[in-house]
């Protein structure tokens, strides 16, 4: 697994097209690309860099549940998305602190606006996790993927769970050509704060095995592939224990998938290590239904990746 990401990273570096991007840092970047990881070769955790699993667990979880309010996330610890609901409140009528606009690259380019900025950060996650009216104002990031996949309006204001939908398919149809999650709402994607990176998964079941292949639209390839990879993995293997197969191959497929100028040292630190074998997954044997788990039912065991590299993400 680890191979095939440095094998992608190389490819980036060597062949990649150097672009501004939405966020302004920079990025060099491919366009078309396509992993394959086997689960029998061990859960797909990058070893040349220490993964926050317990990160990712939350997170799916929190995709699993429909939620698409950062509180959840704030409970567990978790703050991959908190930039992205700041820079909603910021933009309110209700924020009359510092002036915050474009906090994601002043706060690396300026370190005495960086403290205002992790200072005003603290108060606004401090102030969603206490006070629960702030949290519905301020912590939800709209039509995310939990809306799409458990709660998708349709024409006729019905809503459609497309994830319990497909996993009875699975169940009961598994030669379906169906088995689509689409996270992608053409009618959402103008108002999205973030519209959605992984935009459809399909599942294929032959014989007792299951696989799923992503659709990625774009990719972050030093933050957020190994985090993406490990939650694809992960929710293959939560579909498989619920309907009783085994879980087969993870298929990553790209658009854009790029690395951030300011992260090649990184990648380049990540190049020079040696690969390490893959951890297994546990999952706790008492859960069978994928809406049932909980954080504590997940673990990698095993892991005993190369040190954390530390980045800024781009907001
Ligand atoms: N935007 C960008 N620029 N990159 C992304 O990967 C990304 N995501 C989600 C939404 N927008 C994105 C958010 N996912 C981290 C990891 C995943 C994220 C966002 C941030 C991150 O900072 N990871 C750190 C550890 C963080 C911690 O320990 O708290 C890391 O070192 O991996 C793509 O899904």
């Amino acid at each position: 697994m680890t191979v095939q990401y440095l094998h992608l990273a190389e490819k980036i570096l060597k062949e990649g097209n150097d672009r501004g991007d939405r966020t302004g840092t920079g990025t060099r970047s491919i366009f078309g690309h396509q992993m394959r990881f086997d689960m029998a070769d061990g859960f797909p955790l990058l070893t040349t860099k220490r993964v926050a699993f317990r990160l990712v667990v939350s997170e799916l979880l929190w995709f699993i549940k429909g939620d698409t309010n950062i509180r959840y996330l704030l409970e567990h610890n978790n703050h991959i998305w908190d930039e992205w609901a700041f820079a909603n409140y910021v933009q309110s009528d209700a924020y009359t602190g510092p002036d915050m606009t474009n906090f994601g690259l002043r706060s690396q380019e300026d370190e005495s606006f960086n403290e205002v900025y992790q200072s005003q950060m603290r108060q606004f996650t401090d102030r969603i996790l206490a006070d629960e009216q702030f949290a519905a104002e301020f912590g939800d990031l709209g039509n995310v993927y939990g809306a799409q996949w458990r709660a998708w309006q349709s024409r006729q204001g019905e809503v459609i769970d497309q994830l319990k939908a497909v996993i009875e398919q699975i169940k009961h149809n598994p030669q379906s050509r169906r088995l689509i999650v689409t996270a992608w709402n053409p009618e959402d994607v103008p108002t999205a704060a973030l519209p959605p990176c992984h935009v459809l998964f399909q599942f294929y079941v032959e014989e007792d095995k299951l696989s799923l292949q992503l659709y990625q639209r774009s990719g972050d390839l030093f933050l957020g592939v190994p985090f993406n990879i490990a939650s694809y993995a992960l929710l293959l293997h939560l579909v498989a224990r619920e309907t009783g197969l085994k879980a087969g191959e993870f298929i990553h497929s790209f658009g854009d998938v790029h690395i951030y100028q300011n992260h090649f040292d990184q990648i380049e630190t990540q190049l020079s290590r040696e690969v390490k074998p893959l951890p297994r997954l546990w999952l706790n044997p008492e859960k069978t239904s994928i809406f049932d788990f909980e954080v504590d039912d997940i673990r990698v065991e095993g892991y005993e990746p190369h040190a954390l590299i530390k980045a800024p993400v781009a907001v």
